[in-house]
């Protein structure tokens, strides 16, 4: 039996459910990217929030790209089940924030734009991932070359990306007359709100200087800082969400207990009291970002490459090596916490700690393969801008070079056994010819850190950035992945030895 509002009633005792009366509900957050993430995260938050008090903010969902998970959604009456899965057990709460949907195919273009346009939309949020964004990863700035970009340029009124469409709905707003709306990225791009700011206004500035211009006055870009691990769903996923719920849910998802939510209170159309459910609102997120992004995603990718090139499919398998748990402790404190202006050490330390126990839930199975799709997207904020730092502050950085490492085999296609790797990324067709390409380790490591979309036009250049590479990549390619993480560690722990 499936999940619907009908059979909303014949869900097993202990999964909450929406206490509140949905019908009033208006759309007035339009969300881009009806992913796991969105669905254990904002649309969970907003649910708190209305089963606490009501308030009639609802959420209306856009997919730009593929529709079979709405009509899904559309058949459950927009209800769907978060599946929290910690040492406690399971609990599943069933979430009713989301109350309309649209796909450019399924309905047209005209109705998300028109949608953009609605007088009473307060809020345009997004979850498209990093690539989503059509932004070179170095620069942050709006990539021209992009053929979606370059298509919403000749055709504004029949975007394809999430940038046109936004640029495509204000415009309407400003022809209309209507006032401004608040665009918030919850990506983890660093400064993901100027970032997405800036890519609108580039892309307004050459349809219409005078609609940047508006852009400017009437729409802010609240930055944010996004935390909650939520692994791609499958098959056993589904599994054990009919075993808790007792309903078939085609658009659940399985999430940790863990959830944080950190946002620059810049709204300028009003929003929902969302400090009432645990989100902070602050003045500068840049502080929680860059901790996040360093130590938990730089981590995570760390584990991803070297961890699936061992052998391990699981993020949670990684943690119960001891060598690999270890590495995961030093390159977060002693790499990647030192290039933080904040928390205090001892602030850093308990955060590390509770990152730790989150990635060894043993609960959640996070492919250590979904976290190593998009490399090129992920690299410079996790892993290049801290080691910049490193450099230029004459620190060791032996476990972010092995990641790095990590990734360049990890695109070379190729895992320990001989069997080729699956690798997913935006630039995969550039990656796999720089591969291709003969030569040493020394030439595929100076090739792989020329691609300037990732490396940036100084890296390449610096001596101190290959010599620290190359060794960590031969040492990767003569021991495996296993030894060479033992290895660098040893290092890593002499080094703290000589220091002390
Ligand atoms: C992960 C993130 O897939 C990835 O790249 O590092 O999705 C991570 O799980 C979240 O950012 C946690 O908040």
């Amino acid at each position: 039996m499936q999940l619907n509002r009908n059979n909303l009633k014949r869900a097993n005792a202990g999964t909450a459910v929406p206490g509140y009366d949905r019908a009033p509900l208006q759309s007035r957050i339009l969300h881009f990217g009806f992913g796991a993430f969105h669905r254990a995260h904002q649309a969970l938050y907003q649910d708190r929030l209305l089963q606490l008090e009501g308030g009639g903010w609802g959420i209306c969902v856009v997919n730009l790209r593929s529709a079979g998970l709405l009509e899904s959604l559309r058949a459950q009456d927009h209800l769907f089940t978060v599946l929290e899965q910690g040492a406690e057990g399971n609990q599943a709460r069933v979430i009713g924030s989301v109350t309309e949907s649209l796909h450019p195919r399924l309905d047209s273009p005209a109705a998300v734009i028109a949608k953009l346009a609605d007088p009473q939309l307060a809020i345009v949020s997004i979850t498209l991932t990093e690539k989503g964004y059509c932004i070179n990863p170095a620069t942050g700035r709006l990539d021209w070359d992009n053929p979606d970009i370059l298509r919403d340029l000749a055709e504004p009124g029949q975007p394809v990306s999430l940038i046109g469409y936004i640029v495509a709905g204000l415009a309407k707003r400003q022809a209309l007359g209507l006032a401004g709306v608040s665009v918030m990225s919850c990506d983890n791009i660093p400064d993901n709100g100027r970032v997405i700011r800036q890519a609108v206004l580039d892309l307004a500035s050459r349809r219409d200087p005078m609609l940047a211009a508006w852009i400017e006055r009437e729409v802010s870009f609240p930055s944010t800082m996004v935390d909650r691990i939520v692994p791609a769903v499958t098959a056993d996923t589904r599994r054990e969400l009919r075993d808790t719920l007792g309903l078939d849910d085609a658009c659940g998802v399985a999430t940790e207990p863990f959830t944080q939510w950190v946002i620059e209170d810049d709204f300028v159309a009003g929003r929902p009291a969302w400090e009432k459910v645990g989100v902070e609102l602050v003045r500068d997120v840049r502080p929680f970002e860059a901790m996040k992004l360093r130590m938990l995603n730089g981590t995570h990718s760390f584990l991803a490459y070297l961890g699936y090139l061992a052998g391990y499919e699981y993020v949670s398998d990684c943690m119960a090596d001891p060598v690999f748990a270890q590495a995961a402790r030093r390159l977060m404190l002693d790499e990647q916490g030192v290039t933080l202006s904040m928390p205090e050490q001892e602030a850093l330390t308990a955060y590390g700690e509770r990152l730790l126990a989150r990635f060894r839930n043993p609960c959640l199975r996070h492919r250590t393969w979904q976290i190593a799709m998009d490399g090129t997207m992920k690299l410079p904020q996790r892993l290049l801008a801290p080691i910049r730092q490193q450099l230029a502050e004459g620190r060791p950085w032996p476990l972010s070079a092995l990641a790095v490492a990590g990734w360049m085999h990890y695109v070379g296609g190729v895992d320990e056994q001989g069997n080729a790797i699956d690798v997913r990324d935006p630039l995969c067709d550039s990656l796999a010819s720089l591969v291709q390409a003969a030569g040493d380790d020394e030439a595929l490591v100076r090739r792989l850190i020329g691609l300037e979309s990732v490396f940036g036009s100084d890296l390449s250049g610096n001596e101190g950035f290959v010599g620290g590479i190359l060794p960590a990549y031969r040492r990767l390619k003569q021991r495996g992945a296993a030894l060479a993480v033992a290895d660098t560690l040893s290092l890593r722990q002499g080094d703290n030895d000589v220091r002390r």
